[in-house]
Order: C-alpha cells, then structure tokens, then sequence
C-alpha cells in the first residue's frame, strides 16, 4: 500500500497534466530570469575554456586517461598501468566540431603513433564501448581518418567474447583486452544494454553484422523477460539471462538501455528496437511516474507488482527528461526537466542524489556531470525553446563558478556546503558530453548538422557531420 503522504501527494501522470500547464509550476524562476545573453559570446567562450583545458592536459597528461585538475598529476580509468589516452579518444569529436584543428591534429598523433588494444588486463565491456569505441567511431565520421576505423574494428573484436561466451547472449561485464578472458557476469540494464548504436555503427562502416546482432540480442533476452507491467528490474545474470532483483529504476544502472532502445531506432532504424522502446516507456509513466508537490518525477518500483521501494532519485537520471522528449512526449519530457531545474535551483550544482520527497541532497557530491545539460540540448532540440537555453547557461556558469581549478575542471565531493568541496579529477565523459552540449546549443556550427544527427549516451557523434 502507499503511504499517506503518497496518497496525499501522488497524482497520476495522465491526471494531472492539463492542470499544471505545459511546463508545470516550478517556472517561475525561469520567468524571472535575465534576458537572454548574447549566445555567441557565450559559444566563444566554451571553446576558449576547451582549448584551455585542452593545452592543460596536454601539459599535464598528456596520453594518461584522466588528468587531475588541482594537482597537475593524472590517473588511468581502466586498468592501472594501462593508459589508453582516454581523455584524448573522448575529446576528438568535440575539437573537431569547434574547430580547434590543431589541437585535434595533436590528439590524432597520439592515437596514431601510441594506441594499442594488446593488453592484459580485464576491461570494463560498457565503458569501452561507450567511451573508447564511441570516441574512435566518432572521431572517425568526423575526420574520416582509417586509422581511427581499424582501431575501433580491432576493439570491437576484443569486446565481442563478452557477448559469445556468454550462453545468454546477455554480455559479461569486464573482458581481458588480450586473452579474451571473461568475467563478473552479475550485471545490469546499462551494462546489458547500451552497444547498439556504436557496434551498429561499426558494423556498418565494416560490413561485419556480429556487432549489431550482439547487442541486439542482449536487447532481446532482457526484453523477453519483462514483467507483467512492462517494466524491468535492474540486475541481471549473464549466464542465464535471469533477473538478480526485482527493483525498476530510470536510473542508474538502467537509465541507458532505454536510451539506446530509441536510439537503435534513430540511428539504424530497427523497428523492433522502437516497438520494445515504447512498451518499456509505456510501463514507465503508468508505473513509476508520481507527482509531488506539483513535481513530476519517476520512482524506484518493485517490477513485478508496481510497489514503490525508493523515492531517491539519482542525477543521472535527468537525462530522462531529454529521452521523453526526443521520442515525442514532449510535455512530460519539459515537466521532468523543471523537475531537475528547481534542484539547480535550489542548490546550484546538482549533488548526485536526492530524496525527491523534499530535495533533500541524498548523495552530496558531483562527478561533473553532464546529464542536466544533456537534456536541455534535446529539448531545446525538440522545442527551440529559449529557455532550456538559459537552465544551460546557468549551468555552465555554475560549473564555470565551481569547477574550475589551476589546470582544468574537477568533480565536486560536496556540493551543499559553501564554498563547496571540490575533488581532483575531470572525469574523461566531460571532453565528449557538456563541452560539446554547450557549444552547439548555443551557437550555430558549421561542422553539425541540426536537423539529421546523432549522439551517443557519451555524446559521440555517429552521424550528423558536416564535413
Ligand atoms: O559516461 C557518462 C555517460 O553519459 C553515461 N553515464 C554516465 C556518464 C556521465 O555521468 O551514459
């Protein structure tokens, strides 16, 4: 049963709608907010804070996978002692789009002349994937150089024993890069689920079909299995395909294999993979949508008989709001994102958790994420809304205000004291995601096609280069 308080506050997603007005009633301090800026001062400015970063890490890192940004020191994401120049992969589509040339030719001869998949150590399958796979895939539409091609091929053959020896067809979570050693097969949604577009794309661009078919196969299993609601718990085994738990989320670690469900779609246009979309999407807002206080939001449920376990809700989950609303529901979409606003509003930088119930910070820190940006790029897309504009720009000013330290961008480990705490590391997904959201929401460039693109959980660009 619910609560009192949930009863008292909840009100159906569909009900309550046409009362609140298209963009509900958190927005007034949008309203109130300054006239628009100048958009291209704003658009020259991301690239300036790019190259700087840029030039930092190259001084700094040059060729490790993380700078850290306070000491001047770096640190390797995927195997110590292996790095596989992560920030540079990450980073290659972004300096093409801003036409920071040199700097990508820098990045390029690094790749040329140092990157190699020849290692012993096992590698986390989605982070691979989303992180170098996409980059090089990216960085190979946008450049057009083969180097980066062979490279991807040759990683994508590494990554594929994750998908074969598993008797499921649902992917081991780590791989040894060299051996092809398997292991950890208790995983999740995202780790099940978010291959699609960048083995699509490589599939493509080789003529080989066993990526694209992996991945959709571990669709399928998952699929298969979905609860009498249409939804999906989170955790599942590799081995037999069977779920570990019973709890649905929006967030991690679910949040993009919903994603890449639409996207498969969008970018190779795989009829299955939209008709599972909008089944999954489907049990979602009759099932996990609640109201409250006027706030809609998306609740942590048990699958099978549609009880709420949590009403944490976790930032990454705001790129929900843009998902919504690129695949056409647009209102709910806008009503989530004022969701996430008026956390901004209220704390600034977002922390990486909160209890929705009161938005009392759950999780006090911030990994300079991405997620909030990344939906108002996709609805200012959808809706060319000004609006989504500004909560952008407050954004970066924020990240601008906080983050920014003697030789680059750092996380935050708290963001609800003031000052806030800051850590000592950028995060390799801030070269490829909020750096580019922010150039190309607020400028027109050259290099991007806004009418016909794609891009990846990781903000890969797979298609849309103007060249
Ligand atoms: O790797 C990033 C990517 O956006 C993702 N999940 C988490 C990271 C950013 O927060 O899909």
């Amino acid at each position: 049963m619910r609560t009192p308080l949930h009863r008292r506050r909840f009100l159906g997603l569909l009900g309550t709608a046409a009362g609140l007005g298209a963009t509900g009633v958190i927005s007034a301090p949008d309203a109130l907010a300054a006239p628009a800026p100048s958009w291209r001062s704003v658009v020259d400015d991301v690239r300036r804070e790019t190259r700087w970063a840029w030039r930092n890490y190259v001084a700094k890192a040059f060729g490790h996978d993380q700078i850290k940004p306070v000491s001047g020191g770096f640190e390797e994401f995927f195997a110590p002692g292996h790095p596989v120049g992560l920030t540079i992969v990450e980073a290659l589509d972004t300096l093409w789009l801003m036409e920071l040339d040199s700097e990508l030719e820098q990045g390029l001869d690094w790749v040329r002349r140092n990157l190699r998949f020849e290692i012993d150590a096992p590698f986390q399958v989605f982070e691979t994937n989303i992180r170098m796979l996409g980059g090089l895939l990216s960085g190979y539409h946008c450049t057009r150089d083969t180097r980066l091609l062979e490279l991807a091929a040759d990683l994508g053959d590494r990554l594929l024993p994750a998908f074969s020896k598993s008797p499921s067809g649902v992917p081991y979570r780590f791989v040894n890069l060299l051996t092809g050693a398997v292991s950890r097969p208790e995983t999740n949604l995202a780790e099940t689920g978010t291959y699609i577009t960048e083995f699509g794309a490589l599939s493509k661009w080789t003529g080989d079909r066993r990526y694209v078919d992996a991945a959709k196969r571990a669709f399928e299993v998952t699929f298969d299995n979905r609860s009498p609601l249409d939804l999906l718990p989170f955790a599942v085994h590799a081995e037999t395909g069977e779920w570990l738990n019973t709890t649905a989320t929006v967030g991690p670690p679910a949040d993009s294999y919903y994603e890449y469900l639409w996207d498969g779609w969008r970018l190779l246009g795989d009829r299955d993979l939209k008709s599972w979309y909008d089944t999954l999407v489907g049990g979602i807002l009759a099932h996990q949508s609640e109201v409250v206080d006027g706030r809609l939001w998306f609740a942590q449920v048990d699958a099978f008989t549609g009880e709420i376990v949590s009403r944490e809700q976790s930032e990454l989950g705001s790129f929900f709001a843009g998902l919504l609303a690129e695949s056409g529901r647009v209102r709910e979409g806008r009503r989530y994102h004022d969701s996430w606003n008026a956390v901004q509003d209220r704390y600034g930088v977002l922390p990486e958790g909160i209890d929705y119930t009161t938005l009392a910070a759950t999780s006090e820190g911030n990994q300079l994420r991405p997620e909030f940006a990344d939906a108002a790029f996709n609805l200012w897309l959808a809706t060319r809304d000004e609006l989504y504009q500004r909560r952008a720009k407050k954004h970066y000013d924020l990240m601008k205000r906080t983050s920014k330290v003697r030789f680059g961008y750092t996380i935050l480990t708290d963001v609800t004291t003031n000052p806030v705490v800051r850590g000592d590391f950028c995060p390799g997904y801030w070269w490829s995601e909020q750096l580019k959201y922010y150039y190309l929401m607020f400028g027109t460039a050259k290099r991007f096609d806004y009418r016909n693109h794609y891009l990846s959980t990781e903000g890969n660009l797979l298609k849309g280069a103007r060249r």
